[in-house]
């Protein structure tokens, strides 16, 4: 893997704080940020297309630009032109600070994720959209996360795919049947990401999924036959190796476990795709 160099440090984005209300499952309000990457240069002229970026259990809004290099990563890949600038929004998917101690409790993140597709939803990508200079076409958005955040792009490409079309799930399988079910029930999960890219009204030409792990990842042995199985499905699915032809992309990086100092090079990696 390529590995973004040395840049002009004079042409960095910046992180904003972005404050928004959203409503809990007894619907009680809860205040929540989300940190905003804006790129150097950010203009109110442009409209721009935004990446929505989630953390792994037991994560925080911070926990990306904390635990990795992403922002150096995205200014280096701006300043150089890898690709056209686009926002980064770092939300957190729980509704309260995150209590974890030890192993994951799978069926209690699994429901955070998926009380955060309304999240997403109703509050989030609205205060997103009104408070800055985005494209709010659907192909101008995608949706990536680690671990638990890849978890939560599975279940964005099955609730919401009517608001973003490009999805980038590392180290993270789809849990619609439960936790790791993407290795545990494999052709269930697939044949269910099929019918529901279906019954949300869209097909082979609407989304594009970049998926990434490493063989040295403990989520590598739930990811890789979901997708392999993903990627008999030619009816829907259309693997590629090139990043620009198909809707499938898997990346698998050689020493590379289960952490944010690795897992972020994915981001690196597929950014030139993923408006393009
Ligand atoms: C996986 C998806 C998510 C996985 C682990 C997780 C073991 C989450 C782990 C955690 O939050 O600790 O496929 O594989």
């Amino acid at each position: 893997m390529e590995l973004h160099r040395y840049h002009d440090v004079n042409r960095r984005g910046t992180i904003q704080r972005l404050c928004y209300s959203t409503k809990d499952e007894d619907g009680t309000a809860v205040s929540k940020y989300a940190n905003m990457y804006l790129p150097y240069q950010y203009a109110s002229e442009q409209a721009y297309p935004v990446l929505y970026l989630i953390h792994g259990g037991g994560g925080n809004p911070d926990a990306w630009l904390d635990c990795s290099m992403i922002k150096n990563a995205l200014d280096a890949s701006f300043a150089e032109n890898r690709c056209k600038p686009f926002i980064v929004v770092f939300p957190g998917f729980y509704n309260h600070d995150p209590i974890r101690t030890g192993r994951v409790d799978e069926e209690a993140e699994r429901a955070h994720v998926l009380r955060f597709q309304k999240e997403l939803r109703n509050d989030l990508i609205p205060a997103v959209d009104s408070a800055y200079s985005t494209n709010p076409d659907r192909k101008a958005r995608a949706i990536g996360g680690f671990s638990m955040g890849g978890v939560t792009t599975w279940f964005a490409f099955l609730e919401n795919l009517d608001l973003i079309s490009v999805f980038m799930p590392l180290s993270g399988d789809c849990w619609q049947f439960g936790g790791l079910g993407g290795g545990k029930k494999t052709e269930e999960t697939v044949r269910y990401l099929h019918d529901r890219t279906l019954e949300q009204g869209f097909g082979k030409q609407d989304f594009r999924i970049f998926a990434g792990t490493g063989y040295e990842d403990i989520a590598y042995p739930n990811l890789t036959p979901q997708i392999e199985t993903m990627k008999k499905d030619t009816a829907l699915f259309e693997f590629s190796e090139k990043m620009t032809e198909g809707n499938l992309h898997y990346e698998v990086m050689k020493d590379a476990p289960h952490m944010y100092e690795k897992v972020y090079q994915h981001v690196y990696h597929y950014m030139p795709a993923l408006f393009a």
